[in-house]
């Protein structure tokens, strides 16, 4: 760490700027070592409670050259310049400010402000990356109108875009060109862009419901044009969507979206100039999978919304984040839900959320969704700002329902349309739009870490009573704020019979009905639902469709959970039933196997799976999911100090004894679900790929059908089925699995999210020498830790997904990713501090490996010059 320590920023010291700027006009002279940006401002003072006039302008890692007010050129003297601010002390309430900088995009490995990839220009700006290009107000809530102007050489840089739309362009004499953008819309600067390079692109047009035909251009690499289809139909879908779900109609002529290889995060919502990840828009059957596919859709539909949702309306500051992005993600969550299936949607958005989100909000990191404090933005955006923040919001919809949901987002739009707004106002929105308090949502804001709910049930036989009791503790304690809780259940018979149970009249308040469903509102720490006319038991089916972000614990058992598996009318619950059955047959495995016993498969477990397995009614999907294991680390959850090697013993026992157990039943699926059809992005065709692999998941852990594999990966027939094969043959050190691994380099070594794909599956690879295989690949000529996707490809990857290979009990894992970390500090501090969640959950371990990921965590905390990003990670994790 540098001298002093970083700042942290307070939400309670929000105060709005005392500056506004009504305009600005950026001219960009591209260079890769100096590009001069010349920034002319007008600006207004606009007093705050603070009564300052100081103008204190943030900047950063830029070369100040001049500074002019009116017209005149400002001296040393007239203002203070440090390593992060411009200080000025003007006296009038309006002038025009100018400001000229250098920076250097071609050193800029962070990857934030303007930078180059591929030998083009681009610029990322959130959260406080704009301070990197120029002197300015960076913070959310100065919303200014923006023209661009950008020169550059012409040979080199065909194509000058930023936001907007294009007003003028013309060739400059030496070879440059030049190209002015004027954006219509008034934005906070982290969503500016600009992109300059040779790049080629692909066009369409939409015509939006009120009539207007909207240009679409996606801008790619030349060598990847032909990869763009699927963008391009995602992008058309989710303008249709948030048309008709929303009303919500597209605002500029033009919506432009570019791929770049070398980028922090998925993509970036800028106004009319959306930028992406390479990952998550390029594909064809030969190179992407189908959760590629699914990727795509779903990332170009989010930041496509984000264009009301984020652009239209923003955020105040940047506590506010989840007010985007948890709507955002709510919204694209909807989207796909629609566009494939629901139920399998919402299962697979519940498994991403208990095993990313979860244990955050249960480690050093955690923190509420509205974030009180922060050192570094960037470490704000998280699965709880994201995922936690997208099931906030759909507590909304549980709610209000679907009208009422619409009602409430009409009036926020309404009511806030160019506004930088906080979360507070979205929630008055659907309170005052469905004329109902919902101030106890607040709580959810402010209040961090996963809420367990305990049900437990009182049947009276006599009086023919059901007592349903719900209590909530949040981190062990009664809540300081209880939440407001929405807990969807039904009933049913012991013989899988649907029951249509009456509430007694008391509770009518805490409940609605729900079709098949009743709805409880649990708002209280503690709170009875009592039912009348109950003649026998039933048994309940909790938390259908997953309706709020908690944890339950229920008192259901074994019986129950098999009639629940079998029966549940809802698709949420039959999975996590069958879930609950695997996890107890685990978890006995691991008491057995703690006491040296032999290890078995769990009786009921395994009649439930044979029954999925038969079931010739279940969609595809959902069988897939139902048959496929909770992951190790969701195991390892649900213990206080995690029994590692026993977790992994049972794991891999569970997988092998049903593997033998059901072989037959499983090559019988396996080879009804092979066709010979070209590939499709379709609901059924990806059901049946699902299946298949999962069938081919299992069947390769019996030795003599590893030659399936082989011959799947032979067959080349589209990429998920390539990689499945190659997964599963990763696992074994044999000829074919090397003879594999390497005709796949062969084949896509040329193509770098291929290649990604290739390092992937070696980093993940339960092998016994995997340290060797990571270092390998490290020094292999294909990795690069200047770009985050092959960062995350091998160190990601590992760290996350390789549990047992990370948690060697030597240690030498942690080792590796600290050095890793510590490397990658001075090149991209935003991965750098990404790579260091999977040690930071190290009190949960065993006391051995407690201490060694405490010391690999020191060892990046002594090291000097550490960034504000990792700094920020590592010290809480170690405090
Ligand atoms: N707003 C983008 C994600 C994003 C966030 C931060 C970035 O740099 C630090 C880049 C992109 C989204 O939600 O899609
Ligand atoms: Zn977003």
């Amino acid at each position: 760490m540098s001298s002093s320590l970083p700042v942290t920023h307070y939400l309670k010291d929000y105060q709005p700027s005392n500056y506004q700027i009504d305009s600005i006009e950026l001219t960009f002279d591209l260079d890769p070592l100096a590009t001069r940006v010349t920034n002319v401002m007008q600006m207004t003072f606009s007093p705050n409670a603070s009564d300052d006039r100081r103008l204190v302008l943030n900047g950063q890692k830029i070369t100040l050259l001049e500074c002019w007010i009116n017209g005149n050129l400002l001296s040393a003297e007239d203002y203070d310049l440090d390593d992060e601010f411009l200080t000025l002390s003007p006296s009038l309430d309006a002038f025009e400010l100018k400001i000229v900088t250098q920076c250097a995009p071609q050193n800029n490995t962070s990857l934030e402000g303007l930078y180059r990839t591929s030998g083009n220009y681009c610029t990322q700006c959130e959260a406080l990356g704009f301070q990197t290009i120029t002197y300015y107000l960076d913070r959310p809530d100065v919303l200014s109108f923006f023209t661009t102007k950008i020169i550059a050489d012409k040979s080199q840089n065909a194509v000058l875009l930023s936001n907007g739309n294009l007003v003028e362009a013309s060739d400059l004499p030496d070879g440059k060109h030049y190209a002015v953008w004027h954006d219509p819309f008034k934005k906070p600067c982290y969503l500016f862009a600009l992109v300059a390079g040779n790049l080629s692109l692909i066009q369409d047009t939409y015509q939006t419901m009120d009539g207007r035909l909207v240009d679409l251009r996606i801008y790619v690499e030349p060598q990847n044009i032909d990869k763009c289809d699927h963008a391009m139909a995602s992008l058309k879908k989710s303008m249709q969507w948030d048309e008709e779900r929303y009303g919500l109609v597209y605002d500029l002529d033009i919506y432009m979206i570019v791929a770049v290889d070398d980028f922090n995060m998925g993509a970036m919502e800028n106004k009319g100039l959306n930028v992406f990840n390479s990952k998550f828009v390029l594909a064809k059957p030969e190179t992407a999978t189908d959760v590629d596919y699914e990727g795509i859709e779903s990332v170009i539909a989010h930041e496509y919304f984000h264009n009301w949702t984020g652009n239209r309306v923003t955020c105040r500051d940047w506590f506010q984040l989840t007010l985007k992005e948890g709507l955002t993600v709510f919204r694209d969550q909807e989207f796909t839900g629609d566009m494939l299936s629901i139920p399998v949607k919402r299962i697979e958005d519940v498994k991403r959320l208990r095993s990313n989100q979860f244990p955050e909000d249960a480690g050093p990191m955690a923190h509420p969704i509205q974030p009180q404090s922060y050192i570094e933005m960037n470490n704000f955006y998280t699965m709880t700002v994201y995922e936690k923040g997208a099931e906030v919001v759909r507590l909304y919809q549980t709610l209000l329902g679907r009208d009422g949901f619409r009602k409430g987002m009409d009036l926020y739009f309404q009511r806030h349309d160019g506004q930088a707004v906080t979360v507070e106002d979205f929630r008055n929105a659907m309170a005052d739009a469905n004329h109902v308090d919902l101030s106890q949502m607040q709580a959810w804001y402010v209040q961090e870490g996963t809420p367990v709910v305990t049900a437990k049930t009182h049947y009276d036989a006599k009086l023919q009573t059901l007592t349903l009791s719900l209590e909530q503790t949040l981190k062990g304690k009664v809540p300081q704020q209880p939440l407001m809780i929405p807990v969807l259940i039904g009933f049913m018979g012991y013989d899988g019979q649907p029951l249509t149970l009456m509430p007694s009249v008391q509770d009518k308040n805490s409940l609605e009905e729900r079709g098949d469903s009743w709805l409880l509102k649990l708002t209280e720490p503690k709170q009875d639902f009592i039912f009348e006319q109950v003649a026998t038991y039933p048994v309940i089916s909790y938390l259908r469709d997953f309706s709020a972000p908690i944890i339950l614990k229920t008192p259901n058992a074994l019986p129950e959970l098999e009639v629940l598996a079998q029966y549940d009318s809802n698709a949420f619950v039959r999975w996590e039933s069958m879930q609950a059955l695997a996890l107890a047959s685990m978890e006995q495995g691991v008491s057995a196997y703690q006491q040296q016993q032999p290890l078995t498969l769990l009786p009921s477990f395994a009649a439930a799976f044979a029954s999925v397995l038969a079931d010739s009614s279940l969609d595809l999907s959902l069988k897939a999911l139902a048959l496929t294991l909770p992951e190790m680390t969701y195991v390892a959850d649900q213990y206080t100090e995690i029994p590692l090697e026993a977790i992994q013993a049972v794991h891999q026992f569970t997988q092998q004894a049903l593997a033998e157990k059901f072989s037959q039943a499983l090559l019988q699926t396996y080879e009804s679900l092979q066709v010979n059809e070209p590939y499709r992005y379709e609901k059924q065709a990806i059901a049946q790929r699902k299946l298949k692999n999962v069938c081919l998941k299992y069947l390769a852990k019996l030795p003599q059908n590893l030659a399936i594999a082989v011959n799947q990966f032979e067959q080349k027939s589209n990429m998920t089925d390539v990689l499945s094969a190659l997964e599963v043959l990763s696992h074994h050190q044999t000829a074919d699995s090397a003879k594999c691994l390497q005709a796949f380099y062969q084949d896509w070594s040329k193509d770098s999210l291929v290649l990604d794909k290739w390092f992937s599956i070696q980093a993940a690879a339960q092998v016994p020498d995997i340290l060797a295989q990571i270092n390998q690949l490290l020094q292999h000529p294909d990795f690069k830790y200047t770009n985050p996707n092959r960062v995350r490809s091998v160190l990601g990857v590992f760290g996350r997904l390789n549990w047992v290979g990370f948690h060697q009990a030597s240690g030498t894992g942690y080792q590796l990713l600290a050095e890793q970390v510590i490397k990658l500090n001075g090149i991209n501090p935003q991965i750098a501090s990404r790579l260091v969640a999977p040690l930071s959950h190290w009190k949960r371990y065993d006391s051995g490996r407690r201490l060694l990921m405490r010391q690999a965590l020191e060892s990046i905390l002594a090291t000097e010059n550490l960034s504000k990003d990792v700094y920020e990670i590592v010290s809480r994790s170690l405090a």
